[in-house]
């Protein structure tokens, strides 16, 4: 029976001293965003695991602001690639060499809303300042809107809108071994060798370019300003600049803020699909959209992002494409859905639980309680799974995955 206690036991199973792995049957180190998601789901009662979560991340921060995707704070077996490959780090820890979703801002403000502890405060807003000063510096043309240069770094490794920018990728015969095909299952779920083929080149081109973002930016193939990213991206914004006013800091917030605005407007300037009736994700090499139609389009609603307009005809794509099925919300819908295949149709809990807070926010409560509702019931009848597929609910991917039993806590605790 999943409850409050039950999830929070799957949760301290994970952790490994100061970090928690997402699984350890298929992920055995720290990860970026799932950390964040993870700190969230124990920020209400257990604030000081959650702060030794995240600040083990900032740990893990590189000397140019980054947090890199993996902390690799332990010697595991089992995952491809391991710290042999991405052959970089902070000088403390072995780390890859790209980034995740910066949901970290968010975590470490549920914690500060629960923690009164300033040395925790300092720390967090030096910490994520630098963080997102290097999504500006590192990862943006125009200061606005910024980029991704690995598919990893979305954290929806496979969604079919990486399919066009992958295509022009020649990756040769890459020699690797996977270790995620650990049974049948996982071989017909897991991301295909032709995604992994490019997934391990542009990681080489990012190591045999010393991971020199300036070099990077010249010569990566893939480029995509991720309409994920971008509008967890907008959220932080805002998020920081109330970490800065209780740092007493209120010009670095005012800052802030209208980054997150500036972002924002060029979301819905630059990264609406009218005939998809979606947010999408832009190829930046060539300015072109990437018209796959994602659940990440609605993420948007997280950071308060849709005019008006804009809003009304994605709900009208979200009711007519998305909640046909019997749970919301598919990831993916369009020629490449597959219910059972990782970012191409299953339901993820932290998908979810981002479209359900964004419903929330504007104004869409009944969306957000079906969500709710939906990814409860999930959970309850088959377990902290990574991922369910949207027809029948049945549970795919790692059990006992930390994010799942984190933020099905959100939900109980709300
Ligand atoms: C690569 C850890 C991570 C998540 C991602 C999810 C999956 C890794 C992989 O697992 O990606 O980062 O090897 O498949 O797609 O969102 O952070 O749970």
């Amino acid at each position: 029976m999943a409850d409050l206690e039950d999830s929070l036991q799957v949760i301290e199973n994970n952790r490994r001293n100061s970090f928690t792995v997402p699984s350890e049957q298929l992920y055995p180190y720290q990860w970026n965003w799932d950390s964040a998601f993870i700190a969230l789901g124990i920020s209400s009662d257990k604030a000081l695991e959650a702060r030794e979560e995240l600040n083990q991340l900032y740990e893990s921060q590189w000397e140019n602001g980054m947090i890199p995707q993996i902390a690799f704070w332990r010697d595991a077996e089992g995952y491809f690639p391991g710290p042999d490959e991405w052959q970089t780090g902070n000088g403390k820890v072995e780390t890859s060499g790209i980034t995740q979703p910066p949901m970290v801002v968010h975590a470490a403000k549920k914690v500060l809303e629960t923690l009164d502890d300033s040395e925790f405060l300092q720390k967090s807003a030096k910490s994520l300042k630098n963080y997102m000063e290097w999504w500006i510096n590192c990862r943006s043309y125009d200061g606005r809107l910024v980029y991704v240069r690995h598919p990893w770094e979305t954290g929806m490794d496979d969604s079919p809108a990486w399919i066009k920018p992958l295509e022009k990728i020649d990756p040769g015969n890459p020699e690797y071994e996977r270790k995620d095909l650990k049974n049948d299952d996982s071989s017909k779920e897991r991301p295909e060798n032709w995604d992994y083929d490019r997934y391990v080149y542009l990681l080489r081109q990012g190591r045999d370019y010393n991971w020199n973002e300036e070099k990077l930016r010249e010569f990566c193939p893939f480029q995509v300003a991720d309409i994920l990213t971008n509008s967890i991206f907008a959220r932080a914004c805002e998020e920081l600049a109330e970490i800065m006013e209780m740092n007493g800091e209120p010009e670095k917030a005012e800052k802030w803020r209208m980054q997150g605005r500036k972002t924002s407007e060029a979301i819905n300037e630059r990264m609406w699909s009218a005939e998809t009736k979606n947010f999408v994700s832009i190829d930046l090499w060539n300015e072109e959209k990437l018209m796959e139609n994602s659940a990440a389009g609605f993420v948007t609603t997280y950071a308060g992002i849709p005019d008006q307009q804009k809003h009304e005809k994605m709900i009208e794509n979200l009711e007519n494409n998305f909640m046909g099925k019997k749970y919301i919300v598919p990831s993916y819908v369009g020629k490449h859905y597959n219910p059972e295949k990782y970012w191409r149709g299953p339901i993820w809990i932290n998908l979810n639980w981002l479209i359900a807070k964004g419903m929330k926010r504007t104004g869409e409560t009944e969306i957000s309680r079906q969500i709710t509702e939906d990814s409860k019931e999930l959970v309850e009848t088959n377990g902290y799974r990574e991922y369910f597929n949207p027809e029948t609910g049945e549970p795919h991917g790692s059990e006992k995955f930390s994010w799942t039993a984190a933020l099905y806590r959100t939900w109980l605790l709300s």
